[in-house]
């Protein structure tokens, strides 16, 4: 069981995690999911939560007194907890990440709205993530996103059928094209391959594909790409098929095989 706690002052913009799979996993008490308005936790009569930035300047920051008071009322349940800040300023949140939230037994998230936190509300957290580099109207469309990331990585929340091992950007690797019936959709056939019932040809087809798309669309994994040998007669193949690949090869030591290792010979040293 894993707990997540979200500090919101808009707690009624995560009704979507009650429907579907999130649905399921909660009522299957695989997560536990408590949300939290720090307006309660207001000092002023006005319950404020905001205020103008020392210095001047446009907007309203979080003020830090109700944000203190929240975490600090928080339950402290297990000693594995991880505080986590969104904010455009945070690092880039991805797949890895949402892995090594998983293993953790309660995480809680911090919204900020408006145009900031006060900076001493950031020694709270243990991290500061960033969807991507774009501004939201605050953070809870971003937690949301990384809970439905964390939680479908949980043991059982999704069928045993589909695992998120074979994710594709859990091997770095974007998915090979995928079929299902009809064969021929008006005129559109799949590929005959996939027909063929031949087990190491469909792997190899898929490898390739796999290859493919992630050079064709992002380029920018591919400097983290671990090859087998079997990869470079596919490389050898796709540079027939692309001129581009040609170039990415000269760029990068990796995509050529490995030198042949020379043979020992007896009177080597000689
Ligand atoms: C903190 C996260 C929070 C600072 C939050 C805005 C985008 C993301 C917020 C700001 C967010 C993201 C300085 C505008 C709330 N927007 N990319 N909005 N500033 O993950």
């Amino acid at each position: 069981m894993i707990k997540i706690t979200i500090l919101t002052l808009f707690p009624e913009m995560f009704v979507p995690l009650n429907e579907s799979i999130l649905k399921r996993a909660q009522e299957a008490g695989l997560v536990e999911i408590n949300l939290v308005n720090f307006r309660d936790y207001a000092v002023s009569k006005h319950k404020n939560v905001d205020d103008i930035p020392y210095g001047g300047g446009a907007g309203m920051l979080l003020k830090p007194e109700p944000i203190f008071a929240a975490i600090r009322d928080l339950p402290q349940v297990s000693h594995h907890r991880k505080l986590i800040l969104m904010s455009p300023q945070g690092h880039v949140f991805h797949q890895k990440k949402a892995e090594e939230w998983s293993t953790h037994q309660e995480l809680v998230f911090m919204c900020g709205h408006y145009e900031g936190f006060d900076e001493r509300i950031r020694e709270l957290a243990d991290e500061e993530v960033s969807l991507g580099d774009y501004v939201l109207t605050g953070g809870e469309l971003a937690a949301m996103v990384m809970i439905d990331a964390v939680v479908r990585l949980i043991p059982g929340v999704l069928g045993e059928e589909v695992s998120a091992e074979e994710d594709s950007h859990s091997i770095g690797l974007l998915e090979y094209p995928q079929y299902t019936r009809p064969a021929d959709f008006e005129g559109r056939k799949v590929p005959e391959v996939l027909l063929s019932g031949h087990h190491a040809l469909i792997k190899r087809w898929r490898r390739k594909e796999s290859l493919r798309r992630t050079f064709l669309r992002r380029p920018d994994l591919i400097k983290d790409l671990v090859f087998g040998l079997e990869d470079y007669s596919l490389l050898e193949e796709l540079t027939l098929e692309h001129e581009e690949f040609a170039r990415w090869r000269t760029k990068w030591q990796h995509l050529s095989p490995p030198p042949k290792r020379q043979r020992r010979s007896s009177n080597r040293n000689k």
